[in-house]
């Protein structure tokens, strides 16, 4: 089954300082380098590649130490970066069927939802969440103080009431009601984001659930749950941390945790995404090709061509080109 052929706006997130390893900004290059943008043309869609946001401005040192309340590395770099490419993601949806965000560590994903969000009535943006970690702590509650641990909290209606007041994220005004959140693939989870979940009423698929039910089952749940189903008026995000799939199959991330999803997993889960039609936006992120050898690099950026050929409309049983036939001798 082929997929409609879509415009998808492909755009490069070069940004590390939410956390502290360099080289997650050279995700982009890393997986495009894969030939991913080509492979998703070959399916029949038209690819338009946006080119690379990044931070330009240098950032005043005095912001950069942490509050004596709260741990917040990089504020500035983070609240200022996301800002610009919010502008850039809603503008892109204007173009585009659908806008893939290549990370740039998880902190743009404050700028892609937030982008996202400005675009619709914000009980319609739903966000699929596919992670080793959560992803929702506050700046009083990280224990690291690094932004890629945090984006849910700005993003999430009814957070507000937990944070500081930032200046460099005053621009961003939380998008995304809880029941619109679902988790895939947790196994690293932080006791006070466990609080948060829970609070929240956040629906969550750790590695757990997913053994006890299988992958199948659990996506189908998430989706049915984010009412994104074909139909459905809910404009989806899928966040793809590729730390959520097990290192053996993507290695080089900053935080690896073991156990986690196959890559037969996440195709499985992008797949779906692809059957129910509603996706909108996407983010792969935390590809850091600075880590481990040049092969386990390569290797781990084509896991991401792998779940973005997933999304949009491979089939890993083949693809039969349209209105095609097997050629008979003359
Ligand atoms: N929970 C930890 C923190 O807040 C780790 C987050 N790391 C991630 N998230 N890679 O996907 O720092
Ligand atoms: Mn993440
Ligand atoms: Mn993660
Ligand atoms: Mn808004």
């Amino acid at each position: 089954p082929n997929a409609r052929s879509v415009s998808i706006g492909v755009l490069g997130a070069a940004f590390d300082k939410g956390q502290t390893r360099s080289g997650a900004s050279l995700g982009p290059g890393a997986v495009r380098q894969t030939g991913v943008l080509k492979d998703l043309t070959a399916l029949g869609h038209t690819v338009r590649d946006l080119g690379d946001l990044r931070l330009q401005e240098a950032v005043p040192a005095e912001y950069r130490a942490e509050d004596g309340r709260a741990r917040m590395k990089n504020a500035t770099s983070v609240g200022r970066f996301n800002q610009q490419l919010s502008e850039r993601v809603s503008s892109a949806l204007g173009q585009h069927d659908v806008v893939v965000t290549l990370g740039g560590d998880h902190s743009i994903a404050i700028g892609t939802i937030h982008g996202h969000g400005q675009t619709v009535r914000h009980d319609k943006l739903a966000v699929l969440w596919v992670d080793a970690h959560a992803d929702i702590n506050t700046p009083l509650t990280s224990d690291s103080g690094n932004f890629h641990g945090k984006p849910l909290s700005f993003l999430m209606r009814g957070m507000e009431a937990f944070h500081l007041d930032l200046p460099d994220l005053r621009w961003c005004k939380p998008c995304l009601h809880p029941s619109k959140l679902v988790y895939i693939g947790l196994r690293a989870v932080d006791p006070l984001e466990r609080v948060a979940i829970q609070e929240f009423g956040i629906r969550a698929y750790a590695m757990r659930e997913i053994d006890r039910l299988g992958i199948d089952k659990v996506v189908e749940m998430a989706l049915d749950q984010l009412g994104a189903g074909v139909g459905a008026d809910s404009s989806l995000h899928v966040s793809f941390d590729v730390d959520a799939l097990d290192p053996s199959e993507a290695p080089c991330t900053g935080t690896p945790v073991r156990g986690g999803l196959s890559l037969r997993e996440g195709q499985t889960v992008m797949e779906e995404v692809c059957k129910w039609g509603t996706l909108r936006s996407m983010d792969v992120v935390e590809v850091n090709p600075q880590l481990g050898t040049p092969q386990q690099a390569q290797y781990t950026a084509d896991a991401a061509r792998h779940l973005l050929l997933a999304t949009f409309g491979r089939y890993r049983g083949g693809n039969a080109p349209e209105g095609s036939q097997l050629p008979r001798p003359e």
